[in-house]
């Protein structure tokens, strides 16, 4: 067997089998009048971070509680696994495809063959920069330039009084995904007014612990003055945490670090002083996927953007909210 053919084989097995685990029983409500049950295919970006085996967790969920069947489909944050798993879907005829694209290029070939088979797609989480709007019907998720310039203002604030240069080091995320992109320019937006706020080294440390950790500590050797750290996602703080203490520094106070996200994690870490700020983006899509996904297929029009309600987090904010914190 080709080594293409062994893949796609794995591929479709892991649709099967998560299929299998992710199909919800009960009587929802998805099949009422129709007397058809709605099928979603989704495809997930992988396991990365925190962020998202919470995002995971809350679609499934909500399937569940709605009745809906979800076929679920782990890629591993490949592009090409993602591919695999929506031209499955189109086989399966399934009634409608989601997906939170692990990056913004390279959709409009597969997603023509979604339409083609007048199969509607939901993009969730994450944007395609494609300039066919037609080629999907709505875009659910985050504001992304809007957390980078969260970020960035609150950098600005806290280095008010200072006149020295702010030297910052960036843990970028995936290269060439929306949040990654996004979070850059709208923290770079938000900072350049001011010349003592130089980004000294950026690099990506593809939204995981380990990466984070890994380039943290190149950045540590690489680099004699880091003020700031700005991480794209709380996991990759949570990593270079790790490393800055490894180097016998403080973080939070000899390296102040501004990240994103707003998990558990990331909060214990703030209660503890070793994050300086959070800007929050929310996992919890699921309920809205599930309403979203059966309007569509009632033939409803649907809101082409909905954007996710976020707010942000100062150290004594996290703290107050551990205990609620659903992820
Ligand atoms: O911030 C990060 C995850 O696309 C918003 O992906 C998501 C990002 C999230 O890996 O933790």
């Amino acid at each position: 067997m080709s080594k293409r053919a062994a893949a796609a084989l794995v591929a479709g097995a892991m649709v099967a089998v998560l299929t299998a685990c992710g199909s919800g029983g009960g009587s929802g409500s998805a099949d009422k009048g129709s007397g058809h049950k709605l099928t979603i295919g989704f495809s997930q970006v992988g396991a990365e971070s925190g962020w998202r085996t919470a995002n995971t967790k809350s679609i499934q969920d909500a399937a569940k509680k709605a009745g809906v069947t979800l076929k679920f489909s782990d890629a591993q944050q490949k592009q090409e696994n993602q591919i695999k798993a929506i031209r499955s879907f189109i086989q399966q005829k399934v009634d409608v495809i989601a997906f939170s694209p692990v990056v913004e290029s390279g959709w409009d070939t597969v997603l023509k063959e979604a339409k083609a088979a007048h199969i509607p797609v939901i993009l969730t989480d994450r944007a395609v920069d494609s300039k066919d709007e037609s080629l999907y019907v709505s875009f659910l998720g985050s504001d992304f330039v809007e957390e980078g310039k969260k970020a960035g203002d609150w950098l600005v604030k806290e280095y008010a009084a200072t006149s020295g240069e702010v030297n910052i080091v960036q843990l970028e995320g995936t290269t060439g995904s929306a949040p990654a992109n996004d979070r850059k320019s709208g923290f770079a937006d938000a900072i350049k007014g001011e010349p003592k706020f130089k980004v000294v080294a950026s690099q990506t440390g593809d939204f995981t612990r380990a990466k984070g950790k890994e380039v943290m500590q190149a950045f540590l050797k690489s680099q004699p003055k880091i003020d700031v750290l700005y991480a794209h996602n709380d996991d990759m703080a949570l990593g270079a945490i790790q490393a800055i203490e490894e180097a016998g520094k403080k973080p939070g106070t000899d390296i102040k670090i501004v990240s994103v996200d707003g998990v558990k994690d990331a909060f214990t870490a703030m209660s503890q002083g070793k994050i300086n700020y959070d800007v929050e983006c929310n996992p919890l899509l699921g309920d809205q996927l599930m309403e979203l996904a059966k309007k569509v297929k009632a033939g409803e029009t649907v809101e082409r953007r909905i954007k996710t309600e976020e707010s942000t987090f100062t150290p004594e904010q996290a703290t107050a909210a551990l205990p609620n914190r659903q992820y």
